[in-house]
């Protein structure tokens, strides 16, 4: 049984990223097993709650208000309109939502209120609920656990030094706080990057490194491929060659054995041979849904289709448990949906792992 390691090396980990292509998978698939179901992928929707205009410059993003992108900028959305899409979300097979804002940091105040509300609304229908809304403090990621969030994404992009090729209004640090301030609550971290953004094997290294030496790991690591958006700085780069994102996926696995590892952005660029090979590499989530937060995504059925063909089956929720006054305050807001949520305890992360071994006990007999 392999073990979680705090101290991988960059060259220890380059050492991984360019073995021969079949160790490499050979070694991913096998640690896979032993900590996950290989047949079981989580599946998530995302949902752009705020869109666009954004103050930051980060090189790779349709969002940024200072880069002329086709990218239509939205207020807040309403609780209710949230709630509509989530169970829109939820018919189609998804497990989670994972709500976006373009916001460069979390402001305490009405709108942080909404997104609150937002939280406890799609907990009520026995969903897992994720944010991404930009730097939060301490405070603000404990009121987000209080709220019922499951996890909070907060990615480190790349290696900190080729970070501030593609960001400047914003540094490593930055990121690493806010994930410090996720990690004391009982939220669970995801955190990734992205790679095609005209960074080197090494800075992917490097990006694998500050994110295997967290203690805990986090529980999800995103890995993107950039979608050179039209406007941005990064327009031109060249799509990331397949076996480069098989080889981030399997590399990633190795490192972190017990994340989950999410097949991000860049999907529709991919084959389902191609998908394929990152699922047997150790990739066991994905976004589902046509639209990711503003860019193009593989249509549901084309997932489901995917899925069917290969075997997988997207994963149940963890059930969770509010505190009996949040649902009673979330309850007083809408018409009853029917059958009550049954609510069990949020030890998101005692659930998760505990599940996921007992599973991959029955594969590996
Ligand atoms: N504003 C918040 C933040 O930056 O943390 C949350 C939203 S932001 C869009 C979330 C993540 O999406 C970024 O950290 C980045 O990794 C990813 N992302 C944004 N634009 C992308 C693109 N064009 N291609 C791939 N990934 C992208
Ligand atoms: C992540 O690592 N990838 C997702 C999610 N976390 C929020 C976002 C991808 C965004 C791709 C560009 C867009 O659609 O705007
Ligand atoms: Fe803003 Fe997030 Fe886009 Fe950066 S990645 S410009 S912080 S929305």
């Amino acid at each position: 049984m392999s073990i979680t390691r705090h101290n991988w090396t960059k060259e220890e980990i380059l050492d991984v990223y360019n073995k021969p292509l079949m160790e490499l998978l050979y070694d991913a698939a096998t640690i896979h097993r032993e900590h996950h179901d290989p047949n079981t992928v989580q599946v998530s929707t995302l949902l752009s709650i705020k869109t666009g205009g954004c103050p930051e410059d980060c090189g790779y993003c349709p969002q940024a208000a200072r880069y002329h992108t086709n990218v239509e900028g939205n207020d807040l959305m309403s609780v209710r309109q949230v709630k509509a899409q989530a169970l829109r979300a939820k018919a189609s097979g998804s497990s989670r939502v994972c709500m976006g804002a373009a916001w460069r940091n979390v402001k305490d105040g009405p709108e942080f209120d909404e997104v609150l509300e937002m939280v406890r609304t799609i907990n009520k229908l026995d969903m897992e609920v994720c944010c991404t809304l930009g730097m939060i403090t301490e405070n603000q990621a404990h009121r987000l656990a209080e709220a019922g969030l499951y996890a909070y994404n907060h990615n480190l992009d790349s290696s900190e030094e080729y970070y501030k090729e593609v960001i400047s209004t914003r540094g490593y640090q930055d990121r690493l706080d806010t994930i410090d301030n996720v990690r004391k609550t009982n939220v669970t971290v995801c955190s990734g990057g992205i790679i095609g953004m005209g960074e080197k094997s090494e800075d992917r290294a490097g990006m694998l490194v500050a994110l295997s030496t967290l203690n805990p790991q986090p529980e999800s690591v995103p890995i993107n491929a950039l979608v050179a958006v039209e406007g941005t700085p990064l327009e031109d780069q060249k799509p990331v060659s397949i076996w480069e994102m098989i080889r981030m996926v399997a590399t990633t696995r190795i490192v972190m054995p017990e994340t989950q590892v999410r097949l991000s952005a860049g999907r529709t660029e991919m084959s389902r041979e191609g998908q394929a090979m990152c699922f047997f590499a150790g990739a066991n989530s994905i976004f589902a849904g046509d639209k990711l937060l503003t860019t193009p995504n593989p249509d549901v059925n084309a997932d489901m289709e995917m899925f069917e063909l290969l075997g997988l089956n997207p994963q149940k929720p963890f059930i969770k448990k509010m505190q009996p006054e949040t649902v009673e305050a979330v309850d007083s807001q809408f018409e009853p949906l029917g059958e009550k949520p049954k609510w069990t305890r949020p030890e998101h992360k005692i659930e998760r792992n505990e599940e996921a071994k007992l599973k991959a006990k029955e594969v590996v007999k």
